[in-house]
């Protein structure tokens, strides 16, 4: 077969120098951050993949946007842009801007859901659940069984289990369900996307009982991308046009910009009843600012403006999901287990296999990452039992049946030879994997405990 490389449709006009750091160094780092990768210093960090949030690099076209930045405080022209582009690109006809994604779901959460309501979703993603949580909202998890297996190949493991959604219906009824919360490419089951096909069974389910589709559409592209890829009867069709045909199957949508729309802050929640959308209106203006900036400067919402067509367009997508498929298949070729099919944005690490000896009580996907970060400088981040928390009625911790470190490849900033390096180091940890300790938690926040919680080896 033909072959046909993934080069970037970029070239680079300006570089962010690293600082390169010795092993004592990085021990000394690791050991000061609570063997949290989230609390590292950037500076001490070589390759950043942490996340895919805010960290791509912006194009000069959106450079230039930032210099067009209106900064009224009220009906800035950038508002205008971006609210134009969400309505042509992604279907919504009202969109309040919010300061980034779970901004979003603090005033969908709190307009939607009474104290004891049900929040069915194609998995939970940390801040969406919490928001859930606090507006007194239970989730329920009705994504196939598949997305829990992390060498399953399903294409789309994305899509929900119409026999979950419907128990759930049958136990608590659909008065008991504002919306059903389904997120494109889902983040916690490895970046895998939603078949087209299950979202229109989804649609077909919501309106049979009355029920709202929320989207969090945070990489749709990506997904968007996958369905080209993967769905028969898409391969002729752009990803921008199976971008717009996801977002309007769906009422209303929740975005953290940061991503897919390659912008370092911004989201927004956008929607097509006006109801809702004065509703919004009204709680925008206590958490985040005016209904025309949600806590985005002017400049930050024409950047979000040209990111979000850039990121439909064909060329880009290819080069970026084959940037993670290209570290997906070094791993692969050196018998690295790695969630399957790869991610659209990241290559996830099963940390229950390369360090068996550790069992999930002592966190083996948050240790896997200090001892990447020890080994080599690349910060990667625990998606296991540390970022699933504790059941807040109970106080059990969840013990979800995937335990990974995410290799997350932020868009348009490293090379392919940093993904090389990314591939040796993560194969010499493996071969001392046997040298990795368990850990304990010597500070547990209450709330998202992942993000600063600390820990110690135990011996
Ligand atoms: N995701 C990520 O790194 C950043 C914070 S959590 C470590 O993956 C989805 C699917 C997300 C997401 C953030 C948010 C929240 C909502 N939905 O971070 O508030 O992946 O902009 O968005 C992160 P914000």
């Amino acid at each position: 077969m033909e072959k046909r490389s993934w080069a970037e449709p970029y070239k680079i006009k300006m570089v962010e120098l690293l600082k390169m750091t010795t092993l004592e160094e990085r021990k000394k780092a690791i050991v000061d951050a609570g063997l949290n990768t989230f609390l590292l210093k950037s500076e001490d960090v070589y390759i950043d993949l942490l996340t895919d949030s805010g960290v791509g690099a912006m194009s000069d076209r959106q450079w230039a946007g930032i210099m067009m930045g209106d900064e009224a405080y009220a009906g800035s022209r950038n508002f205008y842009h971006m609210h134009d582009t969400i309505e042509e690109y992604y279907s919504y006809k009202y969109t309040v801007p919010t300061h980034q994604g779970r901004g979003a779901e603090n005033i969908l959460s709190q307009i939607m859901i009474s104290e004891g309501d049900f929040v069915p979703g194609n998995m939970y993603f940390t801040t969406t659940r919490l928001h859930q949580e606090i507006a007194g909202g239970h989730f329920v998890d009705v994504i196939i069984d598949e997305a829990h297996i992390p060498d399953s190949e399903h294409p789309f493991k994305g899509n929900v289990d119409f026999i979950k959604l419907n128990k759930l219906v049958d136990e608590v009824g659909a008065e008991k369900i504002p919306y059903i919360c389904i997120a494109t490419c889902v983040n916690m089951a490895g970046g895998q996307p939603i078949s087209l096909e299950n979202l229109k069974q989804v649609r077909a389910w919501c309106d049979k009982y009355g029920i709202m589709l929320v989207h969090d559409m945070t990489r749709v592209a990506e997904n968007a991308y996958f369905i080209q890829q993967r769905e028969e009867g898409y391969q002729d069709k752009s990803v921008k046009e199976i971008v717009y045909e996801i977002c309007a199957l769906t009422d209303a949508a929740t975005m953290s910009a940061k991503k897919d729309a390659i912008v370092n802050i911004g989201g927004f929640l956008a929607m097509n009843d006006k109801r809702l959308y004065e509703k919004a209106c009204e709680l925008v203006v206590v958490y985040e600012g005016l209904h025309t900036y949600g806590g985005m400067a002017g400049r930050d919402m024409e950047a979000m403006a040209i990111g979000i067509k850039e990121s439909v367009q064909d060329n880009h997508m290819r080069a970026r999901v084959g940037q993670v498929e290209y570290l997906g298949k070094l791993l692969d070729d050196e018998g690295v287990p790695v969630v399957k099919p790869y991610g659209g944005h990241a290559i996830f690490l099963n940390a229950r296999e390369i360090l068996p000896h550790i069992p999930q009580k002592h966190f083996p996907a948050q240790a896997l990452a200090a001892a990447l970060y020890v080994e080599s400088g690349i910060r990667a981040m625990e998606r296991g039992v540390v970022s699933a928390g504790r059941n807040q009625e109970t106080g059990e911790n969840f013990m979800p049946k995937l335990e990974l470190v995410r290799l997350t490849i932020p868009r348009r900033v490293y090379t392919q030879a940093h993904m090389d390096v990314t591939a040796e180091s993560v194969v010499r940890v493996m071969k001392n994997a046997n040298k990795v300790k368990g850990l304990r938690f010597t500070y547990e926040p209450k709330m998202l405990r992942f993000f600063m919680g600390r820990f110690e080896e135990i011996d």
